[in-house]
Parts: structure tokens; sequence; C-alpha cells
């Protein structure tokens, strides 16, 4: 294997810290904590000293609005969501060394300590300016409490510290039309004094440290987007809010203020790294000082600025912090065709997910590496979801694995047999099988998660093909020297598999080794680095296991089931954004009287052939039992209303439908899923100025 790039004597690794306003969903898992997680795990199976950090954003604006929308406190709602959060990564089998949360005391230690120290430093610029307020609600009006149009790229959904549209970031009177969140209503400016970072006094370091540095192996859209801030002129931000939910300011004159979510975010790697370092007894400070520590920060393309640009400026201006080796930031994930969307649930839970598709958590691993937005923004649908499943992990993967170790128990009571003469293709297949971790490891150094994802599948296919052409189960019946041999490389293709696949398929990885009967400690020498070197990766003699299947076919029931449930969030987004019908024509009293509207109850309820939305109803009036035909037929079964109280508009003239004639109109509306219900305000979903018919 060539000599690889081994300057580092240790790694610090980040992954983006996720709000905790909203659970997590796939495009978090595809931008950032998948890729993150194969890359850790990678670098710990090739011997290296690796700290894996993470932890929840419990700060910012986003945290008080969704608590407001919840009707809970901030603190209910970020204990809620970073237990969600946490669980669904354990479960997830993402490896995080450490997960933290910024509302813990270490973090704001860390935070105010760099910020104290940068203002001792005389670091901050501190000016008092006219900000956004909003004079209803007596706030003033910073990130998520203010949009407008952004100032770069026109994009209307911006917000007072981010356009998440180009990613840039903003002072919140750049907005162009700003508009109050919290109100509606249009801002005020008001003076307040806040603490800046003046970025234009780092240019000059980060042109030194991104362009003439030529990070050439940064992604091309990271170096891009950077390049073009920096030529664009970095202008000073505020690193202090006017809020109450946040780190408070630490000096003289910061009271009533907090320091900026993005400003006390990145730190909180650090405060993380501190956390795990405590914890395991060992000196966290390496992690985050020594020159031969190599940091990679994970992020999605719209946290570029604040990882490339503003938080290494401050660690630059603290003076004792080495600075990112790279940000692979992802581009973004979409789902069946559009944009992933917390508020409008428009998103694919992995919690929800972890519950529905139980022990598959390598498949929805293995479908979002393959599908990584790594440089372009890319589309999640269920059917390419089952495809992968069944043509790959099903067909070749497992199917692989099953013949191997079924045979190998058929044949040998489940003993690695010897192998007999080895032919040209025997030797040409296993001098294959010794390639896959250098070309593996060379995807995985550069962050080509894809690109390494279908290497490993190539690994699979070199098996599945090796034994398909050689035909054990015909052979057996003349030559089993022969056959001796075929199973011997098999299971060698199996047991690198079972090395190579574990930082993208981990659960699998563990099936395949305790199938194999190497899980109890890697047979001796038996590594990923060794691989290519290892005459045998399992000896002859060695004892394997039955077989356990690998993976299961998932069938097209199971994948319509999502399809529905997206397309119910779908129509009930849309009755959420359908603005209530216009008020009709007044009317005048005596026009109402002429209503004559009762009580009935419905007697007999059948559909009515032929048709797909009419049913013929018998209902007691009061005054008499009569037939009404009503449009519910898609809404409800017959026998699910019999015996149903409902209003009845009873003076309205008869009418045929369909030859049946319907003496009356029972009174419905339309919940927010689009299904007819009876006229009772208090069913689930009917929101004001529903129509009723
Ligand atoms: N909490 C998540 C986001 O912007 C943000 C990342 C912080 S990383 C320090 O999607
Ligand atoms: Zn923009």
């Amino acid at each position: 294997m060539a000599q690889k790039e081994n300057r580092f004597k240790r790694h610090t690794i980040t992954a983006a810290l996720p709000y905790t306003n909203g659970p997590i969903h796939i495009g978090h898992l595809a931008g950032v904590y998948v890729p993150a997680d194969i890359y850790a795990r990678y670098l710990r199976l090739t011997g290296k000293d690796v700290a894996f950090v993470c932890g929840s954003d419990e700060h910012g604006v986003a945290i008080p609005m969704k608590a407001k929308k919840e009707g809970i406190t901030p603190r209910e709602l970020i204990d809620k969501y970073h237990g969600i959060i946490k669980k669904s990564f354990e479960d997830f089998g993402i490896t995080f060394d450490n997960y933290s949360r910024t509302s813990a005391q270490v973090h704001h230690e860390t935070a105010s300590e760099i910020f104290k120290k940068l203002y001792d430093q005389g670091d901050f610029v501190e000016e008092t300016t006219a900000q956004l307020y909003d004079a209803e609600a007596q706030q003033f009006l910073a990130d998520r409490f203010v949009v407008g149009t952004c100032p770069r790229c026109g994009h209307e959904e911006a917000y007072g510290d981010q356009c998440e549209n180009c990613g840039s970031s903003l002072n919140a009177t750049d907005l162009i039309d700003p508009k109050s969140t919290v109100t509606g209503g249009v801002p005020v400016l008001k003076e307040t004094k806040h603490w800046f970072l003046p970025l234009d006094r780092h240019e000059g370091f980060l042109r030194e440290w991104i362009l003439k540095g030529h990070k050439k192996d940064w992604k091309t859209n990271v170096y891009g987007q950077c390049k073009s801030w920096i030529d664009g002129g970095l202008e000073p931000r505020a690193v202090t809010r006017d809020l109450d939910w946040g780190i408070p300011v630490p000096v003289k004159g910061g009271e009533g203020k907090v320091l900026y979510v993005w400003f006390d975010a990145p730190i909180g790697y650090i405060s993380s790294t501190k956390e795990w370092a405590a914890r395991e007894g060992r000196d966290w400070e390496p992690y985050w000082k020594e020159k031969d520590t190599k940091l990679v920060h994970f992020i999605g393309k719209d946290n570029i600025v604040f990882h490339c640009i503003i938080f290494p400026s401050i660690l630059h201006a603290e003076g004792s912090y080495v600075l990112p080796e790279n940000v692979p930031a992802n581009e973004f994930l979409n789902l069946e065709g559009n944009k992933l969307s917390t508020s409008k649930n428009w998103a694919v839970w992995l919690h929800e997910y972890l519950e529905e598709f139980p022990d598959m958590q390598d498949v929805l691993r293995y479908t979002l590496t393959a599908n990584a937005p790594e440089t372009k923004d890319n589309d999640f649908t269920w059917k390419d979801f089952q495809a992968r499943n069944n043509n790959e992990l099903v067909a070749i993967f497992g199917n692989f694995i099953n013949r191997v170790v079924v045979l190998t128990n058929k044949y040998y009571q489940g003993v690695v047999p010897g192998p007999s003469d080895l032919t040209t293709v025997d030797r040409t297949t296993l001098d294959e099988l010794k390639r896959f971790p250098e070309t593996i490891s060379g995807s995985i150094d550069r962050y080509r998660f894809r690109e390494a994802g279908q290497e490993l599948m190539n690994l699979a296919r070199l098996g599945n093909k090796y034994l398909a052409d050689a035909e054990p189960w015909k052979v057996i019946k003349e030559d089993e020297a022969r056959v001796r041999t075929i199973m011997f490389v098999a299971l060698q293709i199996a047991t690198g598999l079972a090395v190579l696949s574990e930082p993208f398929l981990p659960f699998t990885s563990n099936k395949l080794k305790k199938m194999l009967k190497i899980d109890q400690g890697p047979i001796e020498g038996l590594c990923w680095e060794n691989v290519p070197n290892m005459e045998v990766l399992l000896r002859p003699g060695h004892q394997i296991d039955s077989a356990q299947l690998l993976f299961r076919k998932i069938e097209d029931s199971e994948i319509q089931a999502q399809l529905d449930k997206l397309a119910a969030t779908k129509k009930a987004n849309e009755n959420e954004n359908k603005a209530p019908m216009p008020q009709k024509d007044t009317i005048t009293f005596d026009d109402f009287t002429k209503l004559d509207m009762r009580v009935g109850t419905i007697l007999e309820a059948e559909k009515m052939a032929k048709t797909k939305k009419l049913m013929v109803l018998k209902v007691d009036t009061g005054l008499d039992t009569r037939t009404i035909v009503s449009g519910i037929a898609e809404s409800f079964a017959p026998e699910e209303i019999i015996g149903k109280r409902v209003t009845v508009l009873i003076n309205l003239a008869p009418r045929a439908l369909r030859g049946v004639d319907s003496e009356g109109m029972i009174l419905m509306t339309e919940n927010a899923d689009g299904k007819l219900v009876f006229v009772n305000p208090d069913e689930a979903g009917v929101g004001n100025g529903e129509g009723i018919s």
C-alpha cells in the first residue's frame, strides 16, 4: 500500500451541531453525519487516534421561536429534541466519541473564555448601531426573527444573519424589505450596542491561509464560496445579540445581551472535546492545539462561511488553535423532488425510519452514501431506496455471502477447506481482492464516499461473479478438490468484505463477522491495512457459523406506505396554506330563516353502484325517514356511519341523483388532510374558515 500521508499524529473530526428545534432527517444524515461517521470509523480501523465530536446546538433564535410554536419553554424544547437526536444517532450507529450540548456548563465557560480573550486583546469593535426593531413586540430583530430579500442573490426568505440560498452571512440591516417574523410588521431602526468581529481585519490571514494556501484539495464549491466572500470584501459581523436566550455576554455593558449563536456554536466542538477528554482521562488540548493534529469539519453547504471564514478568524485571533485541514461540505439532499423542510414536515425523520424499518440502518446508510450530494444537490426517492436494497444489498452482497456460508456448511460442516491447486482465475481474483483496501482508502482520503461505497459493492460483485462462474454446486459432483479451492477463495473475499464494509455498513459487518466467527477479536493481524499483505485472511480449519440473512427484500407495499405518508403531508400543507374561501354575498335574516336545519340520525347507508363518491342514506329527521344522497363514499365506509348524529338541511328541493331522489343535504366540512368530516368543528383538524356544504 502506498505510504500514506502520516504527518498527523491525531485527528479531530467534527460534525455540524444539529439545532434542537426538530429531529434529524435524511438531509442531515446525507449531508453531514453519514460521511463523517464513515471517515471516523475508517480512521480508527486504520489505527489513527481519533476524536469524533458533536453535540446539540441549543442557542440561537430558532430555539425560542420553535418553543413558542410548540407552546413550551426553550429549556423544555432543547431537552426534548436533544434526547430524540442523541438517541437516534446512537441507534443509527453514528460513533461520536462524545455528543455534548451547548447548554452544558463546559460550553458556556469555554465560549465565554474565548470571547473574553478576544475582547481583552481588542479583537472586537464595540459599536452602537441602528438595528432592526419590532416596536409592537418590543424586541430587536436578529437572525430568524427577521426575513427579507437577500442583497446578494435576491432570495426572498433570507434571514437576518444568513441567506440559506446562497450561503451568505448577512447583517439584518442588509436585508431588502425586511419583515418581522414575530409580528409580521415592518421593523424600525433602533440604536443598540454590540461587539463586532472585524472580518476585514482578517482578510490578509484568510487570503494567505485559504487562497495562497492553495486549499486545492478543498471541494470546488467550498473553495469557490470562500474566494467569492474574500474577493467580495469581508465586513464586520456582530457577535452579540439582544436576546435573553443564549450565553450571556461576559463583559461590562453586556447585560441583557448574549453571544451570537454562530460565535458560540463552533466552539461547541472544543467544549465537546474537553468533556470527552475529562471523561476518558485524556488531555484535550493536543486535539485542538498541536500542529500535528488534522482537524476536519463535516458540514452542509449553508454552513461554509461560518466554518471557513468566521470560526477560523476567531481561532486565529485567539492564537493557540489549529485550523481545519479540510471542510468537505456537502450540497443539499431533496426528497421526492422537493426541498426537505422541517417546518413543512417534508422529511424522512431518522427516529421514524428506525421504527418503521427496524434493523435496517445499513440500508439507509448505503442509499444515502450512494446518492450523497457530494458535488451537487441530489434527490432521495423511496423507489431508489428499494432498488438499492433489492438490487444491490440483497441481490449482490447478501446473495454472495449467503451462498458462501451455506455451501461451506453444506460441503465442509462450516470448516474452511484447504485449497488444492489455484488456477489463473483464482490467483487473479485473490490479487484483485488485495487491491480493494487501497482503492477504497484512496476515495475516502479524498472525501469521495459515494465512490468508496461503490468500490465496496464492487468487491461483493467480484465475489458474486467468481462464485457464479465457478459453479461449485455443479463441480462438486465430479471434482471435490476443485470445490475446496473455490470455497477457500470465496471465503477470503467474504472476510475482506467483513473488514472493509465496517465504515459503510457497520451493522452488516458485525453480522458477517459473527457468521465467520471473527467477531471475538479480529484474527491475528486481520485488519484494513493488512488485507493486501496477508496471503490468507481466513485460515483452512477455521470454523464458521451457520448462515443468517444479511438483508431482506423490501416490498412495493412498504414503499407505497411511505409515499402515501408523504402524499398526506403534501395535502396537509396545501390545506394549511389554502386560504379560506372568501365570504359569500351577504344575506338577510329573512333569507336565513328560510333554511330549515334539523338534527338527524343515519339509519342506513349504502354505496351507490357505479359511482366513486355517492352514498345513499336513510336518515331519521325527527319528522320522517327520508332518502338523502351524499358525496361521502370516499371518506367513509357505510358501516362506520350507521347511527351517526348529523346536521340535515331538510327543506332543500328534492334532486334526482343517478335516478335516486335525494330529499335534503347533510352538512359536511373538510379537515386538514382533505378528508370530508361531518359538521362538528371540534373534529380533529378542522380549521376556522372551512366552508360547510
Ligand atoms: N446548528 C445547524 C445548521 O445550520 C447549525 C450548525 C452548527 S455547527 C457549529 O444547519
Ligand atoms: Zn442569498
